[in-house]
């Protein structure tokens, strides 16, 4: 299977790591690490190094509970990082951003994927820009705003949901002259969903792979481990390979991290193991 974007194609033969880089004041796990742009393209090269297969920039926090950040703030941290980070790393950058200008912007600037948390959108405007330049898109499912997702989140059947939810997109964003060979579809963990909510999904990935595009998965570090495991934000690392290596084996393809070499390891040694079916009882 393969993802196409501005200028290149990504090959997912073998499992992808999107190295995120938040820059931010305050994001959940990171914020204000890489918030000036120096400290930000130095991190781009080192996730580059560390065997990300794209990066991924964002310059407003979407943790539960936060408000959004004005256009031109946003397009303040996030410009000079990409105009920078374009020239000397070779993996394409993926824009974390829910707002149409934005992502305009940011593909004018050379930027290769949109990465939508907002893609319940029903205002076509961002979907347009990602068509005309030929990016590429991540399509998350989003239950309400990041400012009052997690207020109670309902579903009848989650995973059913969520799945119809990303089939809908697919048809959608073909309507507005992105081809499906552009999407990758991501259950967005975390967002709008309770503890329940997230083990459902990540236990009935296989559904998603039915939809015959990219899953991505964003666990990294994320509350619901926390919860379950009792670790605080910096000590989740291994509750989220866990998840990593779960969701690799129901066929998850692309793995949004914040630890792009433990994640890369992970998934090199899983993937020498082979798939479980190889597996020699004999001995
Ligand atoms: N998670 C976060 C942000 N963007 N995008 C996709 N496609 N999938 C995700 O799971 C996802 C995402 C939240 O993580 P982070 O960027 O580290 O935190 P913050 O939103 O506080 O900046």
């Amino acid at each position: 299977m393969t993802w196409r974007f501005r200028n290149g194609v990504l090959s997912l033969d073998r499992s992808a790591v999107m190295g995120i880089i938040n820059v931010t004041p305050d994001s959940f796990s990171d914020g204000g690490t890489y918030l000036d742009a120096d400290r930000a393209v130095a991190r781009g090269e080192q996730l580059a190094a560390e065997g990300a297969a794209l990066l991924d920039l964002g310059a407003e926090s979407t943790r539960p509970g936060a408000t959004p950040v004005p256009v031109a703030e946003e397009l303040r941290r996030l410009l000079p990082v990409i105009e920078r980070l374009r020239d000397r790393v070779k993996i394409p950058l993926s824009i974390d951003t829910r707002n149409p200008e934005v992502a305009a912007a940011a593909l004018d600037a050379g930027a290769h994927i949109i990465n939508d948390i907002a893609a319940h959108r029903s205002d076509p405007a961002l979907w347009l820009s990602v068509a005309r330049h030929g990016a590429g898109y991540v399509a998350m499912h989003l239950r309400g705003t990041p400012a009052d997702m997690q207020a109670n989140p309902a579903y009848q059947d989650v995973v059913t949901e969520v799945g119809d939810f990303l089939a809908d997109r697919l048809r959608v964003l073909e309507q507005h002259g992105v081809a499906r060979e552009q999407v990758v579809l991501d259950p967005g963990i975390g967002f709008g969903k309770s503890v329940e909510h997230n083990l459902a999904l990540l236990r009935g990935l296989g559904l998603f792979i039915c939809l015959d595009r990219p899953i991505l998965l964003g666990v990294s570090r994320k509350s619901f481990m926390g919860m379950l495991v009792g670790a605080p934000v910096g000590e989740r690392l291994a509750a989220g390979l866990a998840c990593t290596l779960w969701s690799a084996r129901l066929g998850a393809r692309i793995f949004r991290t914040h630890d792009v070499a433990p994640t890369v390891q992970a998934l090199k040694m899983w993937e020498t193991l082979g798939p479980p079916s190889a597996v020699d009882r004999s001995r």
